[in-house]
């Protein structure tokens, strides 16, 4: 069969006009942020149901044809890069929330529900829906199962896996598979629903999602402290979770600000210049709470390790406070930065951080570097700019020698290559710096029987056998 009659082929599956290949579309959706491969699909299809996906993956298995999902395509580890002729599966079609229950507190989406959307849902029903990002405007929420997606709130509420009440996957085979029922209590051997979070489509697709929501947090108030270091940011973090329940602590160095300050749309937190920056955020539902934070603050000032800070007194300054940190990945994307997202557990950050440091000092002395990340959870967002002056070839080159001194201090620490972003291609080369020879061994099992002919997603995660 020539390729023509094979694209023909697929246009029979979906509703007409839902299958694309006119080079925009292709550009458009063989890539997500990480923006240097070069995207080569064949074409992008749009199912609008599950029988279409199911048909979709037949037809794929049939014809031996890579399949990668396409969400938001706001990922930052090319999991949803097509650049080898794959067939791009976009559940832009598939977006309606199909079914909401007060007393279970839960939502049922298809995999193309806007994150925001959700949360805007949940707030319209007084209700949460509590994984936030930058990126929750256009991010959907089959891509946020398929990465597990992380994000500002996990210190309080956990990663999107632990909002998953139910799934509906078609696996590589093409089965449809039903998944914990939605329910909060059932043993009943594996959890075959927590295998396909995190696994960036490469056993099967999300094509339904029960997601859980929680109550609406009371009076959410920020606090941004400028530290004389890093090394004070830990007992500052240390000493508000003694006293309060944190939904957020994050932080940010001074040339972080600096580039949001640039821009000239975000206000500067407060006059004095520092270092380092955290953002905390809690629920001050009382003035004895407030009271605490304020006192917490003054305690962390005399200790030293707070020269500055403020507290935001109006849902406006909130939004302003949180701005300066969820603004800057958008930012500093204009310099093309060589992106690391690290974790250890949050113990060891100090010294990790140090030895990171280290590293980063003796081989980017000549590159700006740009730290922050989402402290709290031990998770440090490492980016390096790339020189106006220097190609993208030469400077991802030049970053990629470095790799391997900051993984294998990763490594040393127990830590993780990649904390909340994935693996997708940017990591896969490094995995066997956070997981073990016998680990991957069963996750390749793992996806042989789910995905026998390597059709879901393939080369992401691991090398295709
Ligand atoms: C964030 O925390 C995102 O802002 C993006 O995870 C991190 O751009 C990055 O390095
Ligand atoms: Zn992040």
């Amino acid at each position: 069969m020539t390729q023509r009659a094979v694209i023909d082929e697929l246009m029979t599956l979906v509703d007409p006009g839902k299958v694309l290949v006119d080079p925009a579309s292709l550009e458009a959706y063989g890539k997500d942020w990480t923006k240097h491969y070069p995207p080569a699909p064949s074409a992008i299809v749009f199912p609008r149901s599950i029988e279409q996906v199911q048909a979709i993956v037949h037809w794929a298995n049939r014809h031996k044809i890579g399949l990668v999902p396409s969400g938001g395509r706001t990922g930052l580890s090319g999991a949803a890069v097509a650049a080898h002729g794959e067939v791009v599966v976009a559940f832009d079609a598939m977006n309606q929330i199909l079914a909401f229950d007060e007393f279970d507190r839960t939502v049922t989406c298809q995999p193309g529900v806007i994150t925001h959307q959700l949360q805007q849902f949940a707030e319209d029903h007084g209700l949460y829906y509590p994984v936030d990002f930058a990126s929750s405007g256009s991010s959907q929420i089959g891509g946020n199962i398929g990465t597990n997606a992380g994000g500002i709130k996990v210190i309080r509420y956990g990663m999107t896996r632990n909002w998953v009440a139910g799934l509906k996957v078609v696996t590589g085979k093409g089965e449809l598979l039903e998944l914990n029922k939605d329910l909060v209590k059932n043993a009943t051997g594996y959890d075959l629903r927590q295998l396909f979070i995190g696994a960036e489509g490469t056993l099967g697709f999300v094509v339904e999602a029960t997601m859980r929501l929680d109550r609406a947090p009371r009076n959410l108030t920020a606090m941004v402290l400028g530290t004389p270091d890093f090394d004070a940011i830990m007992p500052v973090l240390h000493a508000f979770q003694g006293a309060l329940d944190l939904t957020a602590f994050e932080f940010f160095s001074d040339k972080g600000l600096a580039k949001i300050m640039a821009r000239g749309d975000v206000p500067a937190p407060f006059a004095s210049d520092c270092p380092f920056y955290a953002l905390l955020e809690f629920e001050a539902s009382n003035e004895a709470v407030a009271s605490q934070a304020l006192a917490t603050f003054e305690h962390c000032v005399e200790q030293g390790w707070v020269l500055d800070g403020v507290m935001s007194q109006s849902e406006t300054q909130l939004k302003n406070l949180w701005k300066l940190r969820e603004y800057l990945s958008e930012t500093i994307s204009h310099w093309t930065p060589y992106k690391n997202d690290i974790s250890v557990t949050v113990s060891k950050v100090p010294a990790f951080l140090r030895d990171i440091d280290a590293i980063v000092g003796e081989h980017y002395p000549d590159y700006e570097v740009v730290w922050y990340g989402h402290i709290g959870d031990g998770n440090l967002h490492l980016n390096i700019l790339k020189p106006e002056h220097m190609t993208k070839d030469a400077f991802f080159a030049s970053c990629t020698k470095v790799n391997k001194w900051v993984f294998e201090t990763v490594q040393r620490y127990n830590g993780s290559i990649s904390a909340e972003h994935g693996v997708g291609l940017t990591k896969r080369d490094y995995l066997g710096y956070s997981r073990s020879a016998d680990e991957i061994a069963c996750m390749k099992a793992i996806k042989a029987v789910f995905d026998p002919n390597g059709i879901m997603n393939p080369g992401k995660i691991f090398a295709p056998e």
